[in-house]
């Protein structure tokens, strides 16, 4: 059995090759620090990534959302909620219509997404990493600013001081998440933005401190190639956090627990410094613009 950790929309290429590839059992442990609250709908953008990346309905251009969606709630909306900056598709609604509803008929979030993903096909289980909230949240200029606020609203422009994870002290992993940790034979950790997207994850006190006990192996695959971030803010959210924004900064930031690390050919230099930080290094493509590259580096990541 394998275990995923993962979000954000640069996650998903991998998840998609691991999905082509892999005969074993796989359990998805979902971020859930980028959910928000909108025009009452309880949305779940990675935990919905997930969902439409692995049942063929992602928008994958766009990289969020259901493709060929159209947005005529939105354009209904607009002038009339503060909140139309986020663009909710029509099709992508009815999700958060759906996991709206059940949660309010006492339903928690790990079951409604269990529900949606049998709906769905999907045949893994897709666990998000705790029931409760918590909320990825951007300090600014001493002002506080919820991620989605950051990144769609402000366009990921505002300087950040801190990131902090409203909830987190209190919040507890969701069922089976400890269990897909202690049992798996190797943790994958998706090229995700290690603050943003798995950070409210991994630092969920229980999940932390399984991931430090247990034995397997748990590879990181790396976000960054050359200095450069894949994709999103992550560069800007390490730098705040005084993490090195390359692949040393992210042997350093997952250094407690990560064993192994996927680095791209043009970071061949940093081999040396990775080892000596105890760490086993894989050299390959990181970059996925198409299918046939999910596959090769899943099946780069299944190897080790
Ligand atoms: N990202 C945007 O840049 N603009 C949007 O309007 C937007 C809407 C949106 C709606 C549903 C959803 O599931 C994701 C959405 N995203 C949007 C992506 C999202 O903001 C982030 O990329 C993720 O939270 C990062 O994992």
């Amino acid at each position: 059995m394998i275990t995923i950790i993962t979000g954000g929309t640069g996650s998903i290429k991998l998840l998609r090759g691991l999905d082509s590839i892999v005969k074993e059992e796989i359990n998805i442990i979902v971020n859930v620090g980028d959910n928000i609250n909108l025009f009452g709908l309880y949305i779940c953008p990675d935990i919905d990534t997930t969902l439409y990346g692995l049942s063929n309905k992602l928008d994958v251009v766009k990289g969020w959302g259901i493709k060929n969606d159209t947005f005529n709630f939105l354009e209904s909306i607009k002038g009339l909620v503060e909140e139309s900056w986020f663009q909710i598709g029509d099709k992508d609604l009815v999700t958060h219509i759906r996991r709206t509803n059940l949660m309010k008929n006492g339903l928690n979030l790990a079951k409604v997404t269990e529900m949606i993903a049998n709906e769905f096909n999907i045949n893994h289980k897709i666990i998000p990493a705790s029931n409760e909230i918590i909320e990825t949240t951007i300090i600014s200029n001493s002002k506080e600013m919820h991620l989605q606020e950051f990144w769609v609203k402000n366009k990921g422009t505002p300087k950040i001081s801190d990131i902090i994870y409203k909830g987190i002290m209190e919040a507890k992993p969701a069922q089976n998440v400890i269990k897909s940790i202690e049992e798996a034979d190797k943790i994958i950790i998706t090229p995700g933005n290690p603050i943003s997207s798995i950070g409210p994850t991994i630092f969920i006190k229980e999940i932390r401190d399984a991931l430090q006990k247990t034995d397997n192996k748990k590879i990181v695959i790396s976000p960054i190639k050359k200095n450069q971030i894949i994709s999103g803010p992550a560069g800007k959210m390490m730098k705040a956090k005084g993490y090195e924004v390359s692949v040393s900064g992210v042997v350093k930031y997952y250094e407690e627990f990560m064993t192994d690390i996927v680095i791209d050919r043009v970071d061949k230099d940093k081999i040396n410094e990775i080892e000596d930080m105890g760490k086993n290094v894989h050299i390959t493509d990181i970059i996925m613009d198409n299918k046939s590259d999910e596959i090769k580096l899943a099946k780069e990541v299944m190897k080790i």
